[in-house]
C-alpha cells in the first residue's frame, strides 16, 4: 500500500526538502499551500506534477494553519498515514512584530491539526510530527542543550512553539496518537528564507561581489548557533515517525559557530579577506585582501558589513549548542554535512543568481524587485 503524507508548510525550505524525500521513498504527497497573490510555489516547482496526469504522487490542496474547518476538510480527504506539521510564521524577529498571529499559526494551528485528527477518528491512524525549536531552549540553562534540558523561550515565536510543543506531548498522552516534536537546531540551505542571517549574508556578499549592493546591514554577530544542513534534518524527521514507540528527539550537529565566523567564511568562499575594525553598534568589516574573480565588484578598503541596531531584538537568544546523542544512539542518525560544507554550497547558489542580475543589469534590464527584511 502506498503510504500517505500530508505537510504543512510544504512551500518552506524544510518542506521542500522533505517532499522531495518522501517521494522518492514512494509516498503520495499531499501539501497545504496558501493563497497568495503572487506565486509562492518555487521550491517546489521542480517536483510540481499536473493535476490532469495519471499516477499524480503530489498534491497541492489551498489551505491555511488558522482555519480549522479546511485543516479538517483536507484531513478527511486524506486521512494520512502521517502528518508534518512544518507551517509556520517562523521569523523569530518578525514574531516580535506580529505576536498574535504568530501565535496563532504556530500555537493554535497545531492544537488545530491534532484536535482534527481526533474529531476524524483518526488516531490510531496518522502519526504526527511536531516542528519543534531550539527556541524553546531561549536562555540557556545548561549546554549542551539535550531533550531533558528545561525550556526559556525568549520571543512570541519561541513561547508559541513552547505551546506546540505540549499539546503535542499532551495528545500523545491523552488520546494516544503517535505523536513526536523534532526539537531542531538551526538549519539552513541554498533554499533557505533570505532574511534568516545565513541566507542573508550568503545573498548580500554574493551582491556585493558582482556590484549589486555596497553594503550589508546586520543585527548581532556575536550570537552563537549550532547549523546544520536542512537535508540532513527532514530525513530525521521521517526516522522519527517510523519507530514502534513515539518519542521527542534533539536534532543538532553538536558544533557551534558565531554569525561572524558565518560572515568570514562567506567572504572566504567568494575570495574576500576581510577585517573588522571598531566596536558595537559602530563596528565595521573592511575588506583586505581580494583574490581570484568571483568578486569583481569589490577592492581592498570597501566598507562591506555594518551594524544596524533594526536587527537588534528586543530579547535575544545569545547561544544554542545541541547535543543529539539520542537521535545518534537510538536512530543511528548523524548529520553528513557540516556547515562549513553548506556555507560554500549555498555561496555557490547565491553567486549563481548574483552573476545572473549582475548581466541583466549591464544590458540595461530592470532587475527583479527585491525587499530587505
Ligand atoms: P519556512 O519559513 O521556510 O517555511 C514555513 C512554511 O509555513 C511555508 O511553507 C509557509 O508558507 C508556511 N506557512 C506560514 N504561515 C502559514 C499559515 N498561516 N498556514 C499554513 N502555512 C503557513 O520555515 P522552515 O522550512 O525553515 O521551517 C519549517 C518548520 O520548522 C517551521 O515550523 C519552523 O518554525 C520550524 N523550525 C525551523 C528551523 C530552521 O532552522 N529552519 C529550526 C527549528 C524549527 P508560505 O511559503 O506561503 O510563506
Ligand atoms: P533564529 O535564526 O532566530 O535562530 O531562528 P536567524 O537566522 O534569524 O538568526 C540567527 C541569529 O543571527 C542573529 N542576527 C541576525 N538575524 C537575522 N535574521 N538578520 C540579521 O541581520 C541578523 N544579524 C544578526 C540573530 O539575532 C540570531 O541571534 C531560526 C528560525 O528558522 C526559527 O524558525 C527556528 O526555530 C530557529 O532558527 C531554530
Amino acid at each position: 500500500m502506498t503510504k500517505r503524507a500530508l505537510i504543512t508548510g510544504i512551500t518552506g525550505q524544510d518542506g521542500s526538502y522533505l517532499a522531495e524525500f518522501l517521494l522518492n521513498k514512494g509516498y503520495e504527497v499531499h501539501g497545504i499551500k496558501r493563497r497568495s497573490s503572487l506565486f509562492n510555489t518555487q521550491r517546489i516547482d521542480h517536483i510540481y506534477q499536473d493535476p490532469h496526469a495519471h499516477h499524480q504522487r503530489l498534491k497541492l490542496h489551498y489551505g491555511d494553519l488558522t482555519d480549522s474547518s479546511n485543516l479538517t476538510r483536507i484531513l478527511a480527504q486524506i486521512e494520512p498515514d502521517e502528518v508534518y506539521n512544518l507551517g509556520a510564521q517562523s521569523h523569530v524577529a518578525v514574531s516580535f512584530e506580529s505576536p498574535e498571529y504568530t501565535a496563532d499559526v504556530d500555537a493554535i494551528g497545531t492544537l488545530r491539526l491534532l484536535e482534527a485528527i481526533r474529531f476524524l477518528g483518526l488516531e490510531k491512524k496518522t502519526r504526527f510530527y511536531q516542528a519543534s525549536t531550539s527556541e524553546l531552549y531561549g536562555l540557556v540553562q545548561e549546554a549542551p542543550q539535550r531533550e531533558t534540558t528545561p525550556f526559556h523561550p525568549r520571543s512570541p515565536y519561541g513561547v508559541a512553539k513552547l505551546y506546540a510543543y505540549w499539546i503535542t506531548v499532551n495528545y500523545r498522552e491523552a488520546y494516544g496518537i503517535y505523536a513526536c516534536n523534532g526539537i531542531l537546531f538551526n538549519h539552513e540551505s541554498p533554499r533557505r528564507g533570505e532574511t534568516f542571517v545565513t541566507r542573508k549574508i550568503t545573498r548580500g556578499f554574493c551582491n556585493i561581489a558582482q556590484g549589486l549592493e555596497d553594503c550589508l546591514y546586520m543585527g548581532n554577530i556575536d550570537a552563537l548557533r549550532d547549523w546544520g544542513h536542512a537535508k540532513d534534518y527532514v530525513r530525521m524527521q521521517w526516522m522519527m515517525l517510523q519507530q514502534d514507540v513515539p518519542e521527542d528527539f534533539v536534532i543538532a550537529t553538536g558544533v557551534q559557530q558565531s554569525v561572524r565566523e558565518f560572515i568570514v567564511w562567506t567572504a572566504q568562499e567568494l575570495g574576500i579577506t576581510l577585517r573588522f575594525e571598531g566596536s558595537g553598534v559602530n563596528e565595521i568589516a573592511v575588506v583586505e585582501a581580494v583574490t581570484g574573480n568571483d568578486a569583481p565588484a569589490v577592492k581592498p578598503g570597501d566598507v562591506i558589513l555594518r551594524i544596524d541596531p533594526r536587527y537588534f531584538r528586543p530579547a535575544e537568544v545569545e547561544t544554542l549548542l545541541g547535543d543529539p546523542s539520542k537521535a545518534k544512539e537510538k536512530l543511528g542518525w548523524t548529520p553528513e554535512i557540516t556547515a562549513r560544507e553548506m556555507c560554500a554550497e549555498m555561496v555557490v547558489e547565491d553567486l549563481k543568481t548574483a552573476r545572473r542580475h549582475a548581466l541583466i543589469k549591464a544590458h540595461g534590464l530592470e532587475l527583479p524587485v527585491s525587499i530587505e527584511g
